[in-house]
């Protein structure tokens, strides 16, 4: 879709949902919190709905109480579906039900087409920088705070500004962004050192699982979700983790493993060599971008583990 199918879906319709994937990142977050501003801007009812909670390091983002609502019962004009490569993404059902129609605005390369309209850019670095696109190229002047979630969602899709998408082109957005008003400094010391005690103790934990595989080629740690508990941490606690996993010199494809019993999620990492995106893909429900993707297998961790290194130790030698 064109920026100005875009803005006549805007214009012709008064009621909006904005959903995104389950685990939210900040990516999801600053796209979705733009996009809400935008809406109510415009005068319309704007609602966001996410499956999974906020990470309580995005709680400082303005507008970031509207993702902790419940599901809302009535039937919208549009649902917004941002950030998300495949409704199964959502980890909410009924979403063709929820609007007259989906708009879909994403940047991740296996994206399925699923909505009525869909706004896919895979050359863009998240897709915040597809929002901010929208606005500045529609001459749509926005608030400090829309230019901190903008800011947010591209640096967290960039890894702090350490991924290969992290371009000049990139960086020129991100330094109008903070010309508009947003905080660099503050908006880093809130999503990447914010950590509580427990936190950091259950990265200690996973750090202490370190392995490498295949001629150290592969780095793992993994991670039992039942010591997420038994430390009183949270799910969101482990994250950033992955990136660590790849930052050994001989390593190409780095992996965290979290499970129960019955299942294992891998998230995958890659110095570029395996495109771990294709891995994940491989494996039902899974998907991801080159260098970062993310599968589950219906196995136990004894079971999932040498399966995932069977297939990267086939893409190494490929
Ligand atoms: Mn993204």
């Amino acid at each position: 879709m064109t920026w100005n199918e875009l803005n006549v879906v805007i214009e012709n319709n008064s009621s909006f949902l904005i959903s995104s994937h389950l685990s939210l990142d900040g990516d999801c977050v600053g796209s979705q919190l733009a996009l809400y501003w935008y809406l109510k801007d415009r005068g319309k009812q704007a609602c966001i709905y996410c499956v999974d909670p906020l990470p309580a390091k995005f709680s400082f983002l303005k507008n970031s109480e509207m993702l902790a609502g419940e599901k809302p019962s009535q039937q919208f004009d549009v649902l917004f579906i941002l950030d998300c490569s495949n409704q199964s993404r959502l980890g909410w059902e009924g979403s063709n039900e929820a609007a007259k129609q989906i708009v879909n605005i994403d940047h991740h390369r296996d994206n399925t087409r699923f909505g009525f309209q869909n706004y896919i850019d895979t050359a863009t670095a998240a897709t915040g920088e597809i929002i901010y696109r929208f606005f500045t190229e529609n001459n749509i002047d926005f608030p400090d705070h829309v230019a901190e979630s903008l800011y947010c969602a591209i640096m967290s899709d960039t890894g702090g500004f350490r991924f290969s998408n992290t371009t000049g082109k990139i960086l020129s957005v991100c330094a109008d962004l903070a010309n508009r008003g947003a905080d660099c400094s503050a908006i880093y010391e809130n999503v990447y050192a914010s950590h509580s005690q427990t936190g950091l103790l259950l990265q200690a934990r996973m750090w202490s699982t370190l392995t490498f595989h295949l001629e150290g080629k592969v780095c793992s740690m993994e991670l039992p979700l039942s010591v997420i508990d038994e430390l009183g941490a949270h799910h969101s606690d482990s994250e950033g983790m992955a990136d660590n996993t790849v930052t050994a010199k001989s390593v190409e494809v780095g992996i965290i493993c979290k499970h129960s019993p019955t299942q294992t999620h891998f998230s995958l990492r890659s110095k570029g060599l395996v495109d771990v995106g294709r891995v994940a893909q491989g494996i039902p429900g899974g998907g991801g971008h080159c260098c970062a993707a993310g599968c589950t297998i219906d196995q136990p961790y004894a079971l999932a583990m040498p399966k995932m290194l069977s297939i990267i130790d086939k893409e190494l030698r490929g």
